[in-house]
Formats: structure tokens, sequence, C-alpha cells
């Protein structure tokens, strides 16, 4: 087992790899930038090392500063968490040539992901359903307008260097297609040095399921089912839940079928997120490979009662898993809440957190790494905590969730928890009826 991990990333999630190192009896290192000086993190490590300014391409993304971080220390991994340089193969490349080992997977299995295109195609090899497309590249305007028509209207553009979101383009006539392919091509071009574009069917109103994997070292690979995570803005989670109010058994059966071939396709090593687009019909597509550990994660730690941060630091250090895939036994609900004025547009609202009463009780568990007197640094992601209720139904965790929000008291800065108050209350949320859509037609009073 590793004797000493840095971690390469700030927040909670720097504090969640902490806890468990703690209970693992691994030594700590944290990195900071000057505007976290004072952050939690920095506290709650073993050892602790300045790598630069507040910006993060001065210090979070600084791979030389994390690297002589990590020597100076003689730290034995390194855990990248979300965000960051968590899905940046040349960054894995650099700790194994330090002889560091990066906790998540190879450079090439990064690589092959991140690349969508490539993914697909890796994916339609392996027999997982994919939305229908294009199966490479499109070359030339011309190629774009005949797959359109072929497949027939809507379809949309998506950038191969993307994901997430960044530089799609949803085409709804041929009269659209020529501007959207040369604007699309060029935002690619401008956003990711890669102005590679593909095409597909647009699925219309779709839900977002995605399922939790993971692989060890030897070949071996499991899920542990699945997070909605249909309620999103702007291409930002908002909400995540598990078990999915839409899946049956028998989809969560073949769903998660599909995500161990994914995952095993590649010989996935370490937890990773298989997403799926699912249509009206439940339908599902395959849409994403995430390779990394994802904010959402804690949701199915609680449905299946498991550690996944341990449960990726052994995987790292040649502990093989057991293989046996998880069902949900509780149901449980995440507000990610976030510095931001709902009532403005969700306009990020950093400063100093005067007072704070953090909700707690049966079923409530809270990641955060905010106190009172914490400022809020405007350099980075505005999620400041993230509250999870746990139940035996839905209807309680939601209930849950309602009391604690109700006690949650955050004052000096604006926050998402009146936001998710009404979400809670909302009739088609807590019917299970929403897509990804829904936040569009979602009104704050
Ligand atoms: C789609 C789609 C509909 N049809 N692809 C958004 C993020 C990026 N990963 C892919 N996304 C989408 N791809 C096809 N063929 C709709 C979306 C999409 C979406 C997906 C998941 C969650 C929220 C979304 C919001 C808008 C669009």
């Amino acid at each position: 087992m590793f004797k000493k991990i840095l971690i390469a990333n700030r927040g909670e999630i720097a504090l969640r790899i902490i806890r468990t190192c703690r209970e693992m009896g691994i030594q700590t290192v944290a990195i900071y930038s000057t505007a976290d000086k004072d952050s939690l993190h920095v506290r709650f490590a073993d050892e602790a090392v300045c790598i630069g300014k507040a910006q993060s391409a001065d210090s979070y993304l600084n791979i030389p500063h994390i690297m002589a971080a990590a020597e100076i220390t003689n730290a034995d991994a390194i855990h990248p968490g979300y965000g960051f340089l968590a899905e940046n193969a040349g960054f894995a490349e650099i700790c194994a040539q330090y002889n560091i080992k990066f906790i998540g997977p190879t450079p090439e299995m990064i690589r092959k992901m991140g690349d969508k295109i490539t993914a697909k195609e890796t994916m339609i090899a392996a027999g997982v359903p994919v939305i229908p497309g294009s199966e490479a590249l499109l070359e030339s305007v011309a190629e774009a307008e005949q797959l359109a028509t072929e497949m027939g209207y809507p379809v949309i553009l998506k950038a191969t260097a993307g994901g997430g979101g960044k530089g799609m383009r949803v085409v709804w006539s041929e009269s659209e297609i020529e501007k959207a392919f040369t604007t699309a091509k060029a935002e690619a071009a401008a956003s990711f040095k890669n102005d590679g574009i593909y095409m597909e069917k647009f699925i219309e109103d779709p839900r977002h399921i995605e399922f939790q994997v993971a692989g060890d070292q030897y070949g071996t690979v499991c899920h542990m089912s699945e997070r909605d995570c249909s309620i999103q803005r702007r291409h930002q989670k908002l909400v995540e839940e598990s078990p999915s109010p839409f899946l049956t058994p028998e989809l969560r059966q073949k769903m998660g079928e599909a995500a161990i071939k994914a995952a095993a396709s590649i010989n996935y090593e370490s937890v990773g997120t298989i997403e799926f687009l699912v249509d009206k019909h439940r339908n599902f597509y395959f849409m994403e490979m995430n390779t990394r550990i994802q904010v959402e994660h804690g949701v199915t730690e609680e449905v299946i009662s498991f550690d996944l941060i341990k449960e990726q630091i052994k995987i790292a250090a040649g502990i093989p898993i057991s293989g046996k895939n998880y069902e949900p036994k509780m149901c449980a609900i995440e507000c990610r809440i976030n510095a931001e004025d709902p009532y403005n547009d969700f306009r990020p609202s950093p400063g100093t957190i005067t007072v704070l009463h953090t909700p707690g009780g049966h079923g409530i568990r809270v990641d955060s790494h905010i106190y009172a007197g914490y400022t809020i640094p405007p350099y980075y992601d505005s999620m400041i905590a993230k509250v999870i209720a746990i139940a035996q139904t839905r209807e309680e965790a939601i209930s849950t969730m309602e009391r604690a929000l109700s006690e949650y008291v955050i004052e000096g800065v604006k926050t998402t928890i009146p936001f998710h108050m009404q979400l809670m209350k909302n009739e088609q949320f807590r019917e299970g009826n929403f897509t990804t859509k829904f936040i569009e037609t979602f009104e704050l009073k």
C-alpha cells in the first residue's frame, strides 16, 4: 500500500480523499494556491505545500510545480480528484515517468475515452449501443448534409475533443447545417485545438443516467448501479440520485451489463463512469465515459454502503476487486450547494461566510470544506457543499432533504439552497417525472 499520497486538488474533494487516507493509515500531502492558504484541506493534511498563485494555471494545473511538491515530500502516489488534471493523459504519463502512481486509469485509457469518436468506435466494436450517427469524423459539409438527410433531422454536431456539452450544435433542418458545421468546427478548433466534428441523431428530451464502474489491474470489472443526473442547468449537474426513478430492474440489469462491457472493452483500471442517454421509449445509448472519480460519487457510496475512494486507492495499489455487482439498498439524493445567486441567473457569489450552521441528523451526509469565517475565493468552481439525504424510499429521502435544507444556514454569500428547497417541493420532481429539459421550464419563485 502507498505510504504517502499527494492530493492534486482543493475544496471538498481534497478533504474527502484526506479522510479516507487517514482511515487507511496513509500520510497525505495537500497542495494549495496562495488563495487557498486558509483552506481546510491544508489544515487536515499531514503536510502542505504552496505551489503557486491563485489562478488555476499557476497552481492546480501547474504540472512542474505539482511534481516538485511530490518529489520534496516523497509522495509515492498522486490522487487528482475531479476537474483540474484528473483526465489529463499527459499528467498521468509524467507521474509514471517520475515513478509516482497516478491514482486513476492509464494514460492510454484516458486518451481513448477523452477523444469522443474513438470512444464511440471502441463501444461499437464492443457491442455497446451508441447513438446512431457518423461512425467517424465528418470530412465536409457535403458529407454532413448527406448523412443528416439519410438519418433525418434533428441532428447534433459534437466536437470529438469536447464532452460535457462544450462545442455542440443542434441542427433542426437542412437550411442550418452548413453554418452549424462551419461554426462548430471553428469553435472546436478554438476551444480544444482539435476541429474534429461528428454527427448524431438528436435525442429529444432524454434522461442522463450513468453507471458507476470499477475495474482492477487483472481485468475484473464490476458495476455499482446507476445515478440519475437529469437535473442539470447549462451542463452543470444540480441534483443526482440513486436509484433512478426511471429504471426498472430489467433495464438496470441490461444497462449494467452494457456498462461492464464498455469498461471491460478497454480493460479499464480504476473507478469510472459510463454515461448513457435514455430516450422516452427507454432505449439507452452510450454517451461518454468519465475516467475519474466524480462529484456525485457519494450518492453511490450511500446506496451501496461502500467507500469508492478507498476502492480507487486499493485498485491503484494492485489489490484485486471482488467482481460482484452492487444493487442500491437505499435511496439517496444529492443537492449541490453552490455559492451562486439562483435569483440572478446563478451568478457566482464569492465572499466570506459570516454565519454557518450545517445540517446533520439521521440520514444526512454533508461533504464540504466551508467553515464560519472562510472566504470563498472567486478563482475556482463555486460548489461549496454537497448535501446527501439517505432513506429507505425516495419520498422519505426527499423529506429528509427538505428538513436538512431548512436547517442549513449560510450567511455572507448567496447560495443555491432556496433553489433546492423549491425543487424538492415540485410535484413533477417528486413524481420522478423529469428529463434533462426540466430545469429550462422550472421557474424560481
Ligand atoms: C446529446 C443530446 C441529445 N442527442 N446527444 C450534453 C452533454 C454532452 N455530454 C452531450 N449532451 C447531449 N448529447 C444526442 N445525440 C443531448 C445532450 C444534452 C444533455 C445530455 C445530458 C444531460 C443534459 C443535457 C442537456 C442538454 C443536452
